[in-house]
């Protein structure tokens, strides 16, 4: 598995440092240009039925987990999960899978930090970390079009965003296709600003350990036949390993096995 041995090191970059990693050629520019021509394809047809949230030039797409192989794969890349396992623990599940398209001219999104922090108040605690973002270049960030601002360090704050620190500390992650950022959800960022007249598309994963209440209902659009196929890290991660058609409540994992 790539990355293996740095494992470690990016944890402690993720927690202790500057907040977020850049991790190169998880996938190929091929599956990523794949993903983005996908995503793009869907908005327009969900543009039709009303079913895109659309914000002015911005546009996310949900439910991606039952719309594309190629998505189920990004949710579950290995080096990827080992990295936030170690991070959260085994335990951890989706909070979300969705794209971003910033369509030219897109203004910034607003800087924040991740559900759940930006439901609860400030200040949080830092222990036990909340959630883990992957942001998934699914084509090359530029300097123009769009690509994420990051402060470094600002997860170490823990409280909400300081517009005005964070305009004097930031620093935009410009990647290639085929590459993800993995950040702590206490990390403030935003996007920055698409001044390039071509659509920019990014695949965000938000993971939690699995007592946070899922930021998207992944019942929305769910498909049986999915869920019949899917790995069984899929299955954990939308939580389906740990539900029981016997008993009233969600069982926890120690119960699992009897179900
Ligand atoms: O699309 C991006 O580059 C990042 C979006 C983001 O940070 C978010 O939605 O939380």
């Amino acid at each position: 598995m790539q990355f293996s041995n740095q494992i470690p090191h990016l944890v402690k970059e993720i927690v202790e440092g500057q907040g977020y990693v850049v991790l190169p050629d998880l996938v190929t520019p091929t599956e990523a240009k794949t993903a983005r021509d996908l995503v793009l394809q869907l908005a327009s047809q969900e543009r039709q039925t009303g079913e895109l949230v659309i914000q002015q030039a911005k546009e996310r797409l949900y439910g991606l987990i039952y719309k594309g192989e190629i998505f189920r794969k990004l949710v579950q890349h290995p080096t990827v999960l080992s990295l936030i396992k170690a991070i959260l623990g085994e335990d951890l599940i989706l909070g979300g899978f969705s794209a971003h398209i910033l369509h030219p001219q897109a203004e910034r999104m607003g800087v924040h930090v991740d559900y759940p922090y930006w439901a609860m108040r400030s200040p949080y605690f830092l222990y036990p970390i909340l959630e883990i973002q992957v942001i998934w270049l699914v084509e090359d960030f530029t300097e123009e079009n769009g690509a994420p601002l990051f402060a470094p360090g600002s997860q170490k704050l823990a409280t909400k965003p300081n517009l005005q620190q964070f305009e004097q500390t930031s620093q935009k992650i410009t990647g290639k296709a085929g590459s993800a950022i993995i950040s702590h959800g206490l990390c403030w960022h935003d996007t920055s600003v698409n001044s390039t007249d071509t659509s920019r598309v990014s695949i965000l994963g938000n993971y939690t350990p699995q007592y946070i209440h899922p930021l998207e209902n992944h019942f929305f659009a769910y498909q049986a036949e999915v869920i019949e196929q899917a790995s069984p890290e899929l299955k954990q991660l939308l939580r389906h390993s740990w539900r029981s058609s016997q008993n009233q409540i969600f069982a926890m994992k120690n119960f699992c096995h009897e179900l």
